[in-house]
């Protein structure tokens, strides 16, 4: 037990965009409880208090040593009393009281089991919940009747909520990669999300695709899509066009914080030797991607272990591909490589500290009335007036 008087007091800026933050955490232990109850804020469908635990977690995981008492935290930003009360909880017992008995209730089992489909979210999971379904199974056998994403949503389950590995987002991206430049010469993938950021599994895989020479990237989606179909790659797909040139709202003030580029949010059907195939010659180089095998290894695990079902030769992945022009390609860059609340801080900053609007798509400055160019991210950053912060420091 460290003397109150020797240990350091921490302090960190404002905004996790200001902020360094690494996978490394030092607080996993107050952080995973503060993710829970933001997790369930969000199943809740109260992004406020979503956000305020998130902003909470993501000052412990910036802090450079493990927290052994309060005083440390005195100053510190995005601390309300709730996640204080919830850090000194932690820190005296072990662990979160409240997170414990939130992780243990029926109501967020059954809303985390029943968002767990693909395409429901917390207010379809609550109006199931109050007609008295809470398990898969209730669902099914209800007859309720579900969409289309939710029907794809059900019957692959178990796949899209079992995490991806980096060697399986490295396939899929192989398979994207041949899609494209088969459909466009010349047409370019970027992996974005999660995994530009280091990670090692994610929920999905992200793409971001776009062509050197401005306007050849128009209509490319469907062209992908209807490659990928035709090679039997998709199990499910829902594309939307680009409607950003159409909206009357003004393009740096999206309604949303969604964008408007050309999306396609899919369910990717992987073969087992697709995810072998692309690994041998990798497994051959370098000892980092063995390591990465070994996992896909146990990826699969699950899926053996059920014992009375014959394993799949493949698997379910959800993937989200997007298509932009070049000229928008570094807004879309940064917009997709998350993490989502370091997103959200770049735009709260560029909106309180610059009066800028930065979206996906571009940033306007307000005061010169005028949008500011970018060719890339640390272009974006110069111009926000903050340091540079590379993807694998953006996992606030
Ligand atoms: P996710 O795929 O949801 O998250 P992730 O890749 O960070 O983590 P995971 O491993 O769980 O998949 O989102 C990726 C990024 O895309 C994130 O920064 C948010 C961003 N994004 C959208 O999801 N929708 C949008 O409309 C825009 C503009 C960005
Ligand atoms: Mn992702
Ligand atoms: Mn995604
Ligand atoms: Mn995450």
């Amino acid at each position: 037990q460290i003397n109150e008087a020797e240990a350091m007091v921490f302090s960190v800026p404002n905004y996790a965009c200001q902020r360094r933050t690494t996978l490394e955490n030092h607080n996993a232990v107050l952080t995973d409880a503060l993710s829970l109850l933001a997790e369930n804020a969000e199943l809740e469908d109260e992004d406020g208090r979503g956000v305020a635990f998130r902003r909470a977690a993501a000052v412990l995981k910036a802090l450079p040593k493990p927290v052994t008492s309060l005083t440390q935290l005195r100053g510190l930003p995005c601390l309300g009393e709730h996640s204080l009360r919830v850090i000194q909880d932690v820190l005296e017992t072990g662990s979160s009281s409240e997170a414990e008995s939130t992780k243990q209730s029926e109501r967020f089992k059954a809303l985390k089991v029943l968002t767990g489909i693909f395409g429901v979210g917390p207010k379809t999971a609550a109006w199931w919940i109050r007609h008295g379904i809470n398990t898969l199974h209730q669902l099914r056998a209800s007859g309720h009747t579900l969409n289309r994403a939710q029907q794809a949503g059900l019957e692959h389950y178990d796949g899209v909520n079992r995490p991806v590995t980096k060697a399986e987002a490295d396939a899929i991206g192989e398979i994207v990669e041949t899609a494209v430049t088969s459909v466009l010469p010349g047409a370019q993938v970027t992996l974005t999300g999660g995994f530009r950021r280091g990670k090692l599994t994610g929920h999905d895989v992200d793409f971001l695709i776009t062509h050197p020479e401005e306007g050849r990237e128009e209509g490319l989606m469907p062209k992908v899509v209807s490659w990928l179909e035709s090679q039997g790659f998709l199990l499910y797909q829902k594309t939307t066009r680009n409607s950003y040139l159409e909206s009357k709202d003004g393009p740096a003030r999206p309604a949303s914080n969604m964008d408007r580029f050309e999306r396609c949010f899919s369910i990717f059907k992987l073969a087992e030797d697709e995810r072998r195939e692309t690994k041998q010659p990798e497994t051959r180089t370098d000892g980092v991607t063995r390591l990465r095998a070994s996992e896909d290894a146990c990826g699969r695990q699950p899926a053996l272990s059920q014992a009375d079902e014959e394993p799949k030769p493949w698997r379910a992945v959800r993937v989200d591909l997007v298509v932009s022009p070049i000229s928008q390609f570094a807004f879309a860059l940064l917009g997709w490589t998350g993490s989502k609340l370091f997103e959200r801080e770049l735009r709260r900053w560029a909106g309180y500290e610059k009066t800028m609007s930065l979206s996906s798509h571009a940033l306007y400055d307000n005061k010169q009335s005028r949008y500011l160019k970018a060719t890339s991210e640390e272009e974006i950053f110069a111009h926000l007036g903050l340091e540079y912060v590379p993807p694998s420091e953006r996992n606030a």
